[in-house]
Protein backbone atom coordinates (compact mmCIF):
# COMPACT_ATOMS: atom_id res chain seq x y z
CA UNK A 1 0.00 0.00 0.00
CA UNK A 2 1.29 3.48 -1.05
CA UNK A 3 0.06 5.83 1.87
CA UNK A 4 -0.49 8.81 -0.14
CA UNK A 5 -2.22 6.74 -2.21
CA UNK A 6 -6.28 7.82 -2.25
CA UNK A 7 -7.54 4.00 -4.02
CA UNK A 8 -4.94 2.43 -1.29
CA UNK A 9 -7.10 4.04 1.51
CA UNK A 10 -10.34 3.36 -0.17
CA UNK A 11 -9.28 -0.14 -0.53
CA UNK A 12 -7.82 -0.15 3.48
CA UNK A 13 -11.31 1.44 4.42
CA UNK A 14 -9.34 4.52 5.84
CA UNK A 15 -11.67 6.48 2.98
CA UNK A 16 -15.37 5.89 3.04
CA UNK A 17 -16.47 4.68 -0.60
CA UNK A 18 -19.66 3.02 -2.09
CA UNK A 19 -18.44 -0.58 -3.17
CA UNK A 20 -20.35 -2.54 -5.50
CA UNK A 21 -17.70 -5.48 -5.86
CA UNK A 22 -15.09 -7.02 -3.30
CA UNK A 23 -12.80 -9.91 -3.62
CA UNK A 24 -9.37 -10.94 -2.13
CA UNK A 25 -7.82 -9.03 -5.48
CA UNK A 26 -10.14 -6.66 -6.63
CA UNK A 27 -12.41 -3.77 -5.06
CA UNK A 28 -15.29 -1.75 -7.51
CA UNK A 29 -16.68 1.18 -6.27
CA UNK A 30 -18.80 4.28 -7.97
CA UNK A 31 -16.74 7.20 -8.88
CA UNK A 32 -17.03 10.11 -6.66
CA UNK A 33 -17.93 12.56 -9.73
CA UNK A 34 -19.69 10.30 -11.81
CA UNK A 35 -19.91 11.06 -15.97
CA UNK A 36 -22.93 9.40 -15.84
CA UNK A 37 -25.29 7.05 -13.10
CA UNK A 38 -23.47 3.98 -12.24
CA UNK A 39 -19.75 5.32 -13.56
CA UNK A 40 -17.91 2.97 -11.87
CA UNK A 41 -14.25 2.14 -11.01
CA UNK A 42 -12.84 -1.52 -10.99
CA UNK A 43 -9.36 -1.61 -8.72
CA UNK A 44 -6.24 -4.05 -8.17
CA UNK A 45 -6.43 -4.24 -4.06
CA UNK A 46 -2.05 -3.98 -4.84
CA UNK A 47 -1.00 -0.58 -5.57
CA UNK A 48 0.11 -0.94 -9.67
CA UNK A 49 0.50 2.27 -11.23
CA UNK A 50 -0.61 1.98 -14.81
CA UNK A 51 -1.91 0.09 -18.09
CA UNK A 52 1.94 -0.75 -18.38
CA UNK A 53 2.92 -1.93 -14.79
CA UNK A 54 -0.38 -4.01 -14.36
CA UNK A 55 0.67 -7.70 -15.00
CA UNK A 56 -1.27 -9.76 -17.93
CA UNK A 57 -2.68 -12.13 -15.44
CA UNK A 58 -4.37 -9.02 -13.35
CA UNK A 59 -5.29 -7.48 -15.96
CA UNK A 60 -6.75 -10.25 -17.60
CA UNK A 61 -8.94 -10.61 -14.30
CA UNK A 62 -9.36 -7.02 -14.00
CA UNK A 63 -11.22 -7.41 -17.38
CA UNK A 64 -13.46 -10.35 -16.51
CA UNK A 65 -14.42 -9.12 -13.81
CA UNK A 66 -15.18 -5.64 -15.41
CA UNK A 67 -17.15 -7.57 -17.89
CA UNK A 68 -19.72 -9.15 -15.10
CA UNK A 69 -19.85 -6.10 -13.52
CA UNK A 70 -21.19 -3.34 -16.88
CA UNK A 71 -23.27 -6.26 -17.60
CA UNK A 72 -24.61 -6.00 -14.25
CA UNK A 73 -24.69 -1.77 -14.01
CA UNK A 74 -26.41 -1.77 -17.30
CA UNK A 75 -29.18 -4.52 -16.61
CA UNK A 76 -29.76 -2.57 -13.09
CA UNK A 77 -30.02 0.45 -14.37
CA UNK A 78 -31.08 0.28 -17.57
CA UNK A 79 -28.84 1.90 -19.71
CA UNK A 80 -28.46 1.93 -23.32
CA UNK A 81 -24.49 1.18 -23.92
CA UNK A 82 -21.22 1.69 -22.09
CA UNK A 83 -17.61 2.63 -22.42
CA UNK A 84 -14.81 1.14 -20.65
CA UNK A 85 -12.17 4.03 -20.10
CA UNK A 86 -8.39 3.59 -19.10
CA UNK A 87 -6.06 6.43 -18.40
CA UNK A 88 -2.60 7.16 -18.03
CA UNK A 89 0.42 9.54 -17.65
CA UNK A 90 -0.96 13.10 -17.73
CA UNK A 91 -4.82 11.47 -18.57
CA UNK A 92 -4.93 10.06 -14.89
CA UNK A 93 -5.60 11.70 -12.40
CA UNK A 94 -5.49 8.63 -9.59
CA UNK A 95 -1.58 7.06 -9.90
CA UNK A 96 -3.31 3.79 -9.02
CA UNK A 97 -4.63 1.78 -11.89
CA UNK A 98 -8.43 1.35 -12.31
CA UNK A 99 -10.78 0.71 -15.32
CA UNK A 100 -13.35 2.98 -15.66
CA UNK A 101 -17.24 1.44 -16.67
CA UNK A 102 -19.42 4.38 -17.65
CA UNK A 103 -23.34 3.78 -19.11
CA UNK A 104 -24.27 5.57 -21.55
CA UNK A 105 -28.24 6.11 -22.02
CA UNK A 106 -29.98 7.85 -24.77
CA UNK A 107 -31.97 9.66 -22.73
CA UNK A 108 -30.15 12.04 -19.83
CA UNK A 109 -31.07 10.08 -17.13
CA UNK A 110 -30.52 11.55 -13.67
CA UNK A 111 -30.13 9.30 -10.90
CA UNK A 112 -28.12 10.42 -7.52
CA UNK A 113 -25.67 8.05 -6.40
CA UNK A 114 -27.55 7.11 -3.13
CA UNK A 115 -30.29 5.35 -5.83
CA UNK A 116 -27.58 4.35 -8.47
CA UNK A 117 -25.79 2.15 -5.36
CA UNK A 118 -29.05 1.30 -4.03
CA UNK A 119 -29.83 -0.20 -7.28
CA UNK A 120 -26.79 -2.12 -8.05
CA UNK A 121 -26.36 -3.39 -4.57
CA UNK A 122 -30.12 -4.94 -4.20
CA UNK A 123 -29.77 -7.07 -7.13
P1 LIG B 1 -8.57 9.16 -13.77
O1 LIG B 1 -8.53 10.50 -14.43
O2 LIG B 1 -8.73 8.04 -14.76
O3 LIG B 1 -7.38 8.97 -12.84
O4 LIG B 1 -9.89 9.12 -12.87
C1 LIG B 1 -9.91 9.20 -11.50
C2 LIG B 1 -11.35 9.07 -11.04
O5 LIG B 1 -11.34 8.84 -9.65
C3 LIG B 1 -12.20 10.32 -11.27
O6 LIG B 1 -13.28 9.99 -12.16
C4 LIG B 1 -12.74 10.69 -9.90
C5 LIG B 1 -12.47 9.47 -9.07
N1 LIG B 1 -12.11 9.74 -7.68
C6 LIG B 1 -11.10 10.54 -7.24
N2 LIG B 1 -11.07 10.55 -5.89
C7 LIG B 1 -12.06 9.74 -5.48
C8 LIG B 1 -12.52 9.35 -4.18
O7 LIG B 1 -12.02 9.74 -3.14
N3 LIG B 1 -13.59 8.51 -4.15
C9 LIG B 1 -14.20 8.03 -5.29
N4 LIG B 1 -15.22 7.21 -5.15
N5 LIG B 1 -13.77 8.37 -6.53
C10 LIG B 1 -12.72 9.22 -6.62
Amino acid sequence: MKVECIFCKIINGEIPSKKIYEDENVLAFLDINPSSPGHTLVVPKRHILDFQEIDDDDLLNLMKICKNLSKKIVSVLDADGYSILQNNGIAQDVKHFHLHIIPKYSNDKTMDIDEVYKKITNE
